[in-house]
């Protein structure tokens, strides 16, 4: 990934154009442009008698613009560096929303010497210019990426807790500062009073970023989602289940066992969670070839799910047990509405009982399925993670630290701390390049 994205050329300023709105159909496209007479190389491309410079910035101003033979209207807004979102030069130009129309538009302003620009080029050169930081910068992309309400949220409570982070930093300088006066005159010794206020202080911040990594941590599930899979032997329900959580009819349902044989899937939202559920064959031993194939792709999937509900028909006679080696496992005896046979009981004492047909025991269960992740906590923050192994190499450093002082040595003290400085300092201004070829080659093209 990394050697093809160019971050030198990000730097260089050189004008770039890109879409900034999704290919494909749609009221209004967005072109996007940025870079050193990026104004004066949009005039020449669409519209030569329009004096650009005369347009006022950041005002949204209606022109004609012609590509060849072909010319419409268009709503454009110059924006004048260092006052845009790049901190350069900017043209933003609003049409109709036509894939074939933005692709001439980018064309011709790359004849007249724009060229395409790279994903996230646009944040990266607001974080060249001081616009952001890095990390706000992946917070721009968290912002799009977040799957629901719950996630966004998280993620802009993130960016205004990076606070803890920026001042956890300044107190680590601040007390290496202090630190490397005192070690200056090794001759004076430390006296147990100064050391037991630096082993406060390194613990203080120690805890505040334990409690941010902690949220951060179990947040996690917020942005990746949760992947639940449905299993059972064959006609206990599980379509219909699938169905039910849902909403729709999604999965074919039939008395005929051996009717589901694809791996169904389907996302749904619970508790601002996204949730992919699937649906699978029915487990049992199979005879026909398409069936044994269905079954194999059901264990797959079993063994991808971060959590397997496996459905028991409750009026079975020789109800079967789920596989072994499944971590996170709900039993739930379905057909209830028909009455519990006593093998099902004997065998499944502790499992819950719903009607998959008629609704009923259904919302114990979705709530049981809440369950079953982690807690997410009411002070969720989502944060790359790049920024929690940073935050977690900064509190391994101070661990050393805080177990250096205690035993009088001092020089490693120092260095751990140096160390934990350093890492909360990549969280906002990373030197190495390769880094930001990481973090912006998964942006979009025109962000
Ligand atoms: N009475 C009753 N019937 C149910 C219930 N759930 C499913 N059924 C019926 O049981 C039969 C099988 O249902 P499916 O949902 O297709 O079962 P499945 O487990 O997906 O079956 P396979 O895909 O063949 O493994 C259908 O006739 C359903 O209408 C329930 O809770 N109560
Ligand atoms: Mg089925």
């Amino acid at each position: 990934m990394t050697g093809s994205y160019d971050i030198l050329r990000a730097f260089s300023g050189e004008p770039i154009v890109a879409p900034a709105t999704p290919r494909g159909k749609s009221a209004i496209a967005i072109v996007r442009a940025s870079g050193e007479g990026i104004i004066d190389v949009f005039q020449r491309a669409i519209a030569p008698n329009k004096d650009f410079r005369q347009i006022a910035p950041n005002r949204a101003v209606v022109i004609d613009f012609a590509i060849g033979d072909f010319s419409d209207r268009a709503v454009v807004v110059v924006y004048r560096a260092p006052k845009s979102y790049t901190g350069e030069d900017m043209v933003e130009l609003f049409v109709h929303g036509n894939p074939v129309l933005v692709d001439m538009v980018i064309r011709v302003c790359i004849e007249h010497g724009a060229r395409m620009a790279m994903p996230g080029e646009f944040t990266l050169r607001a974080v060249a210019h001081g616009k952001m930081s890095l990390a706000d910068a992946e917070l721009v992309n968290q912002t799009i990426e977040a799957p629901t309400r719950r996630a966004l949220v998280a993620v802009k409570r993130a960016g205004r807790e990076n606070q803890i982070l920026r001042s956890a930093k300044d107190k680590l300088w601040k007390l290496l500062v202090e630190f490397s006066a005192a070690l200056e005159f090794p001759e004076d010794e430390v006296s147990p009073k100064q050391r037991e206020q630096w082993l406060t202080q390194i613990r203080e911040v120690s805890s505040d970023l334990k409690e941010f990594l902690s949220r951060a941590k179990t947040s996690r599930v917020l942005r990746e989602g949760v992947y639940v899979a449905i299993a059972g032997e064959p006609n206990v329900g599980k379509s219909t289940l699938f169905n039910r959580i849902v909403g729709a009819e999604r999965a074919i349902v039939s008395p005929h066992p051996g009717t589901t044989r694809d791996v169904i899937e389907a996302t749904v939202e619970i508790d601002g969670v996204p949730v992919v559920v699937a649906d699978t064959a029915g487990i049992h031993d199979a005879s026909h070839p398409v069936e044994i194939e269905g079954i194999r792709r059901a264990h797959n999937t079993l063994a991808d799910a971060d959590l397997v509900v496996w459905v028991v028909d409750g009026t079975s006679e020789t109800p079967k047990p789920p596989p072994e080696g499944i971590e996170n496992l709900i039993v739930v005896i379905n057909k209830a509405d028909l009455g519990v046979s006593p093998e099902v009981e004997r065998k499944f004492p502790d499992a819950m009982k719903i009607s998959a047909l008629t609704g009923e025991g259904f919302d114990d269960l979705v709530e049981k399925i809440k369950s079953a992740w982690v807690d997410i906590p009411e002070q969720a923050v989502i944060v790359p993670i790049r920024i929690e192994m940073l935050v977690g190499e900064a509190l391994d450093y101070l661990a050393q630290a805080d177990d250096a002082l205690q035993n009088d040595f001092w020089d490693v003290a120092q260095v751990a701390i140096e160390g934990a400085d350093l890492a909360l300092g990549k969280i906002f201004d990373e030197t190495d390049k390769d880094i930001y070829a990481e973090i912006f080659d998964n942006f979009c093209i025109g962000k």
